[in-house]
């Protein structure tokens, strides 16, 4: 049942000027109220854009409109770990997530994808498949493209990619189906409580989900088992899983051999997960299974996502840019076939993670590791028999350009946000394209 919200005559507030922000100010004006907006930033890149209409303050969050609200809309790069926020909760203040306005008016069937990684690669491609399969379906959510702005055009599904910050605030959501891809550390600046609090966010995905995809790998220990149908993917006991078979690799279900990896152009165990997570998608879905197979064998991958940008003079440059935890940098690692020495680039801000798990995979690779930008100091200790610091990722490409040989491969797989020296990961991966193009 869709209860109506009715948000006449709420001091309504928004935290954060940014893609959510004026894609929360665009619903409230269309529902007839107008909210107020607050951005920490002195100068918010979006603020030109703001309606004359809507009362706005930059560089603090302000007390007396935190604290005289009735509803504050909170962006998810903001934590509401900050004192005003703690005590605006406390007095009682609804805070909520632009996820959780989107929940409370949303009629239409929705697929709800978290996970550490892999979020953005199974979303896109489930979206691909939606839509041969004749729905008129939106990819939202953390991917980049805000849920409100989906609300009045007609798609008959969503595929809506989640992160924790999203989740935090978020508790009307009723997926048709929920799936986490995996659970690993990351973004553990943000919880005090480490990662058994990021976890527990994580998992609440499931709470008033139909049905609900679970890797089996990751999540030994789910909380909130009912009735509810769960589908199982990873290791070998789960109802989507991978057989090695005389050199060969196949995705299978319950005892049947799906597709041959060798047919698909994604590569590496870690995208082998993700197919199963779109495949056990994509049956609960009931979509034809020729429109999923055509769609996993030809996906390429997406920009940005161990993409092969150049292989002139034997030297194989990749860029991995949206690689910003520990795992992804273990699966660049893991599925790398490279006879010479791999140059990695690792760098950035490192969000409190712990990066000596990866000490085992380096020590038996042919590796140098170049460590730059904000945490770059701390990571070229991590090995630091094979490891040099620079201040800049063109400075660690301009030396790797000198010593780099046929049969080597350049890997930007940073393990690190981009913030501290990029606007984001896009502009970070677009920059290494370049540097390469031009030095090596
Ligand atoms: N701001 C503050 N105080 C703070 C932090 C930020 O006032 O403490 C202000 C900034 O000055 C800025 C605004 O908030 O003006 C930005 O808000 P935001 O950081 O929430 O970013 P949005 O532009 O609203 O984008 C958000 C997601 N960003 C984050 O979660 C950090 C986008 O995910 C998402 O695509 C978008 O909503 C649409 O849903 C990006 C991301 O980096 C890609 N996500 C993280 C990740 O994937 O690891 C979780
Ligand atoms: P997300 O949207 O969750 O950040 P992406 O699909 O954009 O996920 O991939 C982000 C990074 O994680 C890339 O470096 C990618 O190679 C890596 N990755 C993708 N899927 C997985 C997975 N299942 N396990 C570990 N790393 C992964």
């Amino acid at each position: 049942m869709l209860i109506l919200y009715n948000y006449s005559g709420k001091k309504i507030l928004i935290l954060g000027m940014g893609l959510t922000g004026i894609s929360c100010i665009n619903f409230f004006l269309k529902k007839g109220i107008t909210p107020k907006i607050i951005d920490e930033s002195a100068h918010p890149i979006y603020l030109k854009t703001i309606p004359k209409k809507i009362k706005y303050h930059v560089g603090n969050l302000k007390k007396t409109w935190i604290l005289e609200s009735d509803i504050i809309v909170i962006s998810p790069g903001i934590s509401s770990n900050k004192p005003i926020l703690k005590q605006a909760k406390k007095l009682g203040i609804n805070v909520i997530s632009d996820i959780e306005l989107f929940s409370r008016e949303v009629t239409v069937p929705i697929i709800a994808i978290t996970g550490t990684n892999g979020k953005s690669t199974v979303a896109t491609i489930v979206k691909k498949i939606a839509k041969r399969a004749g729905y008129n379906v939106s990819l939202c959510g953390n991917i980049g493209y805000p849920v409100l702005d989906t609300l009045e055009k007609k798609f008959n599904l969503h595929v809506i990619e989640i992160s924790s910050f999203q989740l935090e605030h978020t508790f009307c959501l009723k997926p048709k189906i929920a799936v986490i891809l995996n659970i690993t550390h990351d973004h553990i600046n943000r919880y005090p409580n480490g990662f058994k609090e990021y976890k527990k966010i994580k998992l609440s995905i499931y709470k008033q989900a139909e049905i609900c995809i679970n890797n089996n790998f990751n999540i030994l220990d789910i909380p909130i088992k009912t009735s509810k149908q769960w589908i199982s993917f990873g290791s070998i006991k789960s109802d989507y899983y991978i057989l090695h078979h005389k050199n060969n690799t196949f995705l299978c279900n319950k005892g049947k051999k799906i597709i041959n990896t060798n047919q698909m152009l994604l590569y590496g165990q870690h995208n082998y997960q993700n197919i199963l997570a779109v495949l056990a998608i994509a049956d609960s879905m009931t979509f034809p299974r020729s429109h999923t197979m055509d769609i996993i064998r030809t996906f390429s991958g997406l920009p940005h996502r161990l993409q092969i940008i150049n292989t002139h003079k034997g030297i194989c440059c990749i860029n991995d840019s949206k690689s910003t935890n520990v795992s992804s940098v273990k699966a660049a690692l893991t599925c790398l076939r490279s006879k010479g020495t791999i140059w990695l680039l690792l760098g950035g801000d490192k969000k409190n993670a712990n990066f000596h798990v990866l000490k085992k995979y380096l020590k038996n690779m042919k590796v140098r590791i170049y460590c730059f930008g904000k945490d770059g100091i701390y990571l070229s200790k991590i090995y630091s028999k094979k490891s040099i610091y620079t201040p800049t990722l063109k400075q660690a490409v301009s030396l790797i350009s000198k010593k780099v040989v046929s049969g080597d491969t350049v890997l930007l797989s940073p393990g690190c946000s981009s913030l501290d020296q990029f606007p984001n990961f896009e502009e970070r991966g677009n920059q290494f394209i370049q540097f390469v193009r031009d030095l090596i």
